[in-house]
C-alpha cells in the first residue's frame, strides 16, 4: 500500500459559493489524483515505497534518493497539501466559518492583536505569493506564525528546502487551479470568501496536537 486519495468530508457542491463546484471536482479528482499518482511512481523503488502518510515522507525530504527527490518534493507534498486543505474547510454555517474560540482563539489574538488582524497578515501571505504557492498558519517552537511556501513546498519540508518552517495547522492553496475558474485573476476575492468555509475546529485540533 501507498498513498491514496482521501474522499472529500463534504460533497463537491458543500463549500459554494467561496469555491464553486466544479473548481472542487477538478481539484480533488484531478489535480491531487495526480499528485497521489506521481508521488507512488516515484517513491516505488524506494524505501518509502509501503508509507502512506505523505507528511512522514515529506519531513525526511533528504533521505529520499537523488533521483526521485524533486517529484517526491513536489508530488507527496502536493498529496500532504490538499489532504490538509480539504480537512480545514467545511459548508459554510455548518462547521465552516466564524472565528476561532478557547486556545487557538486565545493565541492568535496575543499573537495578532486581534482575528481581523490574522486575517490581514493571512491574506496577505497569499495575496503576495508569486506565482503558485501556498499561505500558512504554522506553530514553531510553541509560536503561530503565519508564512508562505512557493509550488507544493510544506513547512514540514523545513527551512533549508521550503524557505518557511513548522507544523502547518491552517493552509489555503493560491495555485491558479484553486480559485480561476470563478475568480479569474482576483486572488484576493477568493481569499476573502474563503474564510466562510474554514473550518475552526479543525484548525484547532491541529494546534492543540502541535502545541502537546
Ligand atoms: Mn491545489
Amino acid at each position: 500500500m501507498a498513498f491514496a486519495l482521501p474522499d472529500l468530508p463534504y460533497g463537491f457542491d458543500a463549500l459554494e459559493p467561496a469555491i464553486d463546484t466544479q473548481t472542487m471536482q477538478i481539484h480533488h479528482g484531478k489535480h491531487h489524483q495526480a499528485y497521489v499518482d506521481k508521488a507512488n511512481a516515484a517513491l516505488k523503488d524506494t524505501p518509502f515505497a509501503e508509507e502512506t502518510d505523505p507528511n512522514e515522507v515529506i519531513s525526511r525530504l533528504p533521505s529520499v534518493p537523488d533521483q526521485v527527490r524533486g517529484a517526491v518534493r513536489n508530488n507527496a507534498g502536493g498529496h500532504a497539501n490538499h489532504a490538509l486543505f480539504w480537512s480545514i474547510m467545511a459548508p459554510s454555517g455548518s462547521g465552516g466559518g466564524g472565528a476561532p474560540g478557547g486556545a487557538l482563539g486565545d493565541a492568535i489574538t496575543q499573537t495578532f492583536n486581534s482575528f481581523d488582524d490574522f486575517k490581514t497578515r493571512f491574506a496577505a501571505a497569499g495575496a503576495t505569493r508569486f506565482g503558485s504557492g501556498w499561505a500558512w498558519l504554522v506553530v514553531s517552537g510553541g509560536k503561530l506564525v503565519v508564512g508562505s511556501t512557493p509550488n507544493q513546498d510544506s513547512p514540514l519540508m523545513g527551512e533549508d528546502i521550503a524557505g518557511f518552517a513548522g507544523t502547518p495547522i491552517l493552509g489555503l492553496d493560491v495555485w491558479e487551479h484553486a480559485y480561476y475558474l470563478r475568480y479569474q485573476n482576483r486572488r484576493p476575492d477568493y481569499i476573502s470568501a474563503w474564510w466562510d468555509v474554514v473550518n475552526w475546529s479543525a484548525v484547532a485540533e491541529r494546534y492543540d496536537a502541535a502545541m502537546a
